[in-house]
């Protein structure tokens, strides 16, 4: 049986690709958007997510999502793929453009109800993923953290994992996100996900 949050995530559609700040959809209703690295597995997560697997452009081709991609929930509530970032060998122009991109969704998106930030849990909280947690901090946006592609560590690896990156988050004076093993490939995480999820769409429960 599918929960109320399943069966609006189930709706996704893709609405649109924006690659400049000015094609951003207007800023209505309540979204949640997905950050990371690139090839970290944000679409490969709105997959497993919506129970669409083929929604989101997945790639092993890193840098691949270069826009804002938004998927259409229903008339008021829409998830968000951002850019990728942390690709060492991409042009400045291109890391330009993602800075620009980035900087003019995350400034007053009255929408934005929380970010998920996907870090692969063999390579957790690169200099850009700080970023990413200040940027939250800065503007108040709740933050919910998934380590990625969990099924690539034993189950004792990644528990020991998950404890090690919690600490290093306190360490650094970050308090209040929340933190989780996730897998796309095996589902792992993914009822804490959709917890996390019905809160911030606030989908009524059942
Ligand atoms: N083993 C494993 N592989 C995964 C998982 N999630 C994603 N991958 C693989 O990781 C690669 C990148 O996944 P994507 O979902 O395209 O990553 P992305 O973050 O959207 O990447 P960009 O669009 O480039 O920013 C693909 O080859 C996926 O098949 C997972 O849970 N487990
Ligand atoms: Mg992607």
């Amino acid at each position: 049986m599918l929960s109320p949050t399943q069966k609006v995530l189930r709706t996704a559609r893709f609405t649109m690709a924006a690659a400049e700040p000015k094609q951003l959809l207007n800023d209505q209703g309540l979204e949640i958007a997905f950050a990371g690295r690139s090839n970290a597995g944000k679409s490969s997560a709105i997959n497993a997510i919506t129970g669409r697997p083929s929604l989101a452009r997945t790639s092993k081709t890193p840098g691949r999502t270069q826009q804002i991609i938004f998927f259409e929930l229903d008339e008021a509530r829409r998830l968000v793929d951002l850019p990728g970032y942390g690709f060492a060998k991409v042009p400045n122009r291109i890391k330009k453009h993602w800075r620009t991109l980035m900087a003019g969704y995350f400034t007053n998106r009255v929408a934005l109800q929380g970010l998920i930030l996907l870090m692969d849990i063999r390579h957790p909280l690169r200099d850009e993923d700080i970023q990413m947690i200040d940027w939250c901090v800065d503007t108040q946006t709740p933050l919910h953290i998934l380590l990625t592609k969990s099924d690539k560590l034993s189950k004792g690896a990644a528990a020991n994992q998950l404890q090690k990156v919690k600490k290093e988050l306190e360490n650094l004076g970050f308090e209040g996100a929340s933190m989780q093993l996730f897998s796309s490939l095996k589902k792992t995480g993914l009822v804490a996900t959709l917890d996390i999820m019905t809160e911030w769409l606030n989908i009524p429960h059942e």
